[in-house]
């Protein structure tokens, strides 16, 4: 499971379990790539809250709650390089996987959602690969929230590298939801599965509505 925290993460090959320090000798500039994800991850944080700083003034209200990120393990990293049958090599990291560097950002009202990523995507140093929306087009199981794949580029003292960060927009109820149902993922042997399952589904339209209905509700005390 990938930890979302709001705490800078610093990464060290000490975080590798026993035993696969052999795999991890293909990844032979480890450390230098975990720093260039970090500082991608940095970059875009802060790009984000000069954007909720802006529309705080403009608006009176944090169009952003909190913001969370979390560069992928090591081992995680291996696991899915090895999923897409790709080699283990930095190349291969920077040029396969998306979500190393990942930042989830949780957002007032779902207007904001699209605010923020239609904000982000205008600067110019900010390249949009790819976006989802799985708020218009949730996921069958009731997932809702806003992706965007972007590519930074970052500036170190012999060279700038263009870096990709995945970036899950989502207001506060959505994210309340995907905690609880990540844990079913990652539960084994879970009685009653498919009910739960309904549940979720049921308790992602209840949030939907009320995410619709809250806006509603502050449109009118703006009027
Ligand atoms: P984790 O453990 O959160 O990092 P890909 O990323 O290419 O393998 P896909 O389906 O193309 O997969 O990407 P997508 O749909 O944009 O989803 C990427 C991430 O979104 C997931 O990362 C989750 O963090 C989140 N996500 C997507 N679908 C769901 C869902 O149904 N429930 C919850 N709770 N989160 C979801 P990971 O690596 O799968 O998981």
């Amino acid at each position: 499971m990938e930890n979302y925290s709001s705490k800078k993460i610093i990464l060290s090959e000490t975080d590798l379990p026993g035993g696969s320090e052999e795999i991890f000798e293909k990844i032979s500039n480890l450390r230098e790539l975990l720093l260039t994800y970090n500082s991608a991850i940095r970059e875009v944080t802060t790009k984000l809250e000069i954007l909720n700083d802006e529309l705080s003034v403009r608006n009176r209200r944090n169009p952003i709650q909190f913001i969370k990120s979390r560069v992928k393990t090591p081992m995680s990293i291996v696991d899915k390089l090895q999923k897409l049958e790709k080699e283990i090599s930095v190349e291969s990291v920077m040029t396969s996987l998306n979500d190393v560097a990942g930042i989830r950002v949780i957002a007032s009202f779902v207007d904001d959602v699209y605010e923020i990523a239609d904000m982000l995507t205008k600067q110019d140093d900010v390249f949009l690969i790819e976006a989802k929306d799985y708020i218009k087009n949730p996921k069958p199981n009731g997932y809702r929230s806003y992706h965007l794949i972007v590519e930074v580029p970052v500036f170190f003292s012999d060279k700038k590298q263009f870096v990709r960060v995945e970036i899950q927009i989502r207001t506060v109820a959505m994210d309340f939801w995907a905690s609880l149902e990540h844990q079913l993922k990652y539960k084994e042997n879970i009685k009653n599965s498919e009910e739960i399952e309904a549940e979720l589904r049921q308790c992602a339209e209840t949030i939907a509505n009320t995410d619709m209905k809250m806006m509603s509700i502050r449109n009118k005390i703006g009027e």
